[in-house]
């Protein structure tokens, strides 16, 4: 049976829940510690310029991964660039375009063009086997994106890069805490990049970290974060202000001290929409590697319509309805967004999969926010937008309306 969208917002009456759902509403860690950081670094009067808070949150990081180097910068955008500026980049370098924005901006900033390659639609990560064929002259580098903390195929990866010369790089700015193949990511490539953005599961406001095993690249970016100061009053290379502050710093430690409660928080949430969706056909949940360390920071569906019967933007807005703030990321992908698009025009006929999953996949609430309640109101939502299944007015005041 066809739904009627109106009949399915909760037939139209108040949103389920008063307050709203929000993806990526952030993990915040123990108030008084970071309260008196932040006091501590009033009185220091210490604010930015590599203070005692950032290097002590780059060892901290730098341990848990088991890297040489960890850079820490005032998000992962600018570490994205600095890391491409540091490695050399130049001409074309191969990305995902399912993928943040982020992602292509960073190079394109610098007058380095993305080249836009299709995804694997299982791991949402790139396709290895869908990069030599775009590989020029002008190639430079592969930069891969750990989509969701998913690790990319990086053996695969590392063999196209070794066979022509290029370098390799990764936008891990979902997969702080996360591992592949036992070894954390971090680890990897020339240089990964971490965000520890507001809505990341450990965050610092905004800020990022460049990590790398290259000691010579570490010191480059060292300087290039730093306008290319190597002491007062020398500059050795051209850099820009990357710099993390002391506040950032004092939010980045502190919720260091909290990811095993926020990972466990993040995987109970995941456990129960497991549970709640496993018996909503077409609604189906990416799954994570049990072997691997998994920060379970993104919730992802995919929305089978030819199961549902309705599609992914029509149970989108039913659930913004009932102030569920589900969000299409990463709709419409990269090379359907400006200054792509224009430039690119019949790109969206090659990336296939990437097409595919940009139209069918919704990310759900997690974290601290919301509990076992909220998960099943908005999975009972969810059956009831995409099966044929009668719920009575009576069930869903009792049910719905309780929470
Ligand atoms: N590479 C990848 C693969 C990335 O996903 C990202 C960022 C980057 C690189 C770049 O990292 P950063 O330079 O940002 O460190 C959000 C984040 O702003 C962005 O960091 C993140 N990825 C992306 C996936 O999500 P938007 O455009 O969706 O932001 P916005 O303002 O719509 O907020 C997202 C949700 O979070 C909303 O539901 C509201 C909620 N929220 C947000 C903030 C900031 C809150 O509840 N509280 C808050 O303080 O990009």
């Amino acid at each position: 049976m066809k739904k009627n969208l109106n009949e399915l917002a909760i037939f139209g009456g108040p949103p389920t829940f008063k307050e709203k759902l929000h993806v990526g509403r952030p993990n915040i860690g123990s108030r008084e510690v970071l309260l008196q950081r932040i006091n501590d670094v009033l009185d220091r009067k210490w604010l930015t310029n590599n203070g005692p808070l950032v290097q002590e949150f780059e060892q901290k990081i730098a341990s848990l991964i088991g890297v040489k180097h960890c850079i820490a910068t005032c998000n992962a955008t600018v570490g994205l660039e600095i890391a491409i500026k540091a490695c050399g980049l130049k001409g074309e370098v191969i990305i995902p375009s399912f993928t943040f924005i982020a992602t292509a901006h960073a190079l394109q900033w610098q007058g380095i063009e993305p080249i836009f390659c299709d995804v694997d639609p299982n791991t949402h990560n790139i396709d290895p086997q869908k990069i030599e064929p775009l590989i020029t002259e002008n190639t430079t580098a592969i930069m891969g994106v750990h989509l969701w903390g998913r690790g990319c195929d990086v053996e695969a990866l590392e063999q196209i890069a070794h066979r022509y010369n290029l370098k390799l790089l990764f936008d891990a700015a979902h997969a702080f805490g996360c591992s592949y193949q036992g070894q954390m990511i971090g680890n990897f490539g020339n240089a990964e990049v971490f965000s520890f953005h507001a809505t990341k599961f450990c965050n610092s406001f905004e800020g990022g970290a460049i990590v790398t095993n290259d000691s010579e690249l570490a010191q480059k970016i060292r300087l290039m974060k730093n306008f290319g100061f190597s002491d007062y009053d020398c500059v050795e290379d051209l850099g820009i202000n990357g710099k993390m502050n002391e506040v950032s710093a004092a939010m980045g430690l502190t919720s260091l001290e909290s990811i095993d409660h926020f990972i466990n928080i993040n995987l109970r949430n995941y456990n129960k929409y497991q549970q709640e969706l496993s018996n909503i056909p077409g609604v189906n949940l990416i799954t994570y590697d049990k072997e691997e360390r998994c920060n379970y920071q993104y919730v992802i569906v995919e929305i089978d319509q030819s199961i549902t019967e309705i599609d992914r933007d029509q149970i989108y807005k039913i659930l913004w309805a009932e102030n569920i703030l589900a969000r299409r990321y990463f709709y419409p992908g990269c090379h359907q967004m400006e200054p792509y698009r224009s430039r690119i025009a019949d790109m969206g006929l090659m990336l296939t999969n990437t097409r595919h999953l940009a139209a069918r996949v919704l990310a759900l609430p997690t974290g601290t926010a919301i509990g076992k309640r909220e998960i099943s109101n908005i999975c009972q939502i969810l059956r009831l937008a995409t099966t044929g299944e009668k719920i009575t007015n009576e069930m869903l005041y009792q049910n719905i309306h309780a929470c």
